[in-house]
């Protein structure tokens, strides 16, 4: 009796296809609100984009505050996250201002772990 045992493969065939269509690529994660423990405040709100690092890869700012990216390094990167995309760059700078507290991760989108986050904490914290 192969005619059960061939449906049941083609119903595991379409659950498989399913659940590989609801993994699309991966992007940045959404943003988020803050954990208990975040801060200071960093002075300087820019952060370096090298090869293939964030550096800082964890910033802190209060909200309101135009985060700059420069790049650094010798290949192109870009930076993603929930609400702020740059261009692919080799040079040059991407600003975003974060006008609301939470906490945005973001990535390079062309290197798989090129990670960082920024926490936006309340004015006068
Ligand atoms: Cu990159």
């Amino acid at each position: 009796m192969p005619a059960p045992i061939l449906l049941v493969r083609v119903a595991l065939l379409a659950i498989a296809l399913l659940l590989v269509a609801g993994c699309g690529p991966s992007g940045p994660a959404a943003a988020s609100d803050l954990p208990d423990d975040v801060g200071p405040v960093d002075a300087d709100p820019t952060v370096a984009v090298r090869d293939n690092v964030f550096a800082p890869d964890e910033l802190v700012v209060e909200v309101g505050t135009e985060v700059t990216w420069v790049w650094e390094g010798r290949a192109v990167h870009d930076v993603a996250g929930d609400g702020f995309k740059s261009e692919i760059l080799a040079e040059g700078t991407f600003t975003h201002t974060f006008d609301e507290p939470g906490t945005y991760p973001y990535v390079c989108s062309l290197h798989p772990g090129m990670e960082g986050t920024v926490y936006v904490i309340p004015e006068g914290n």
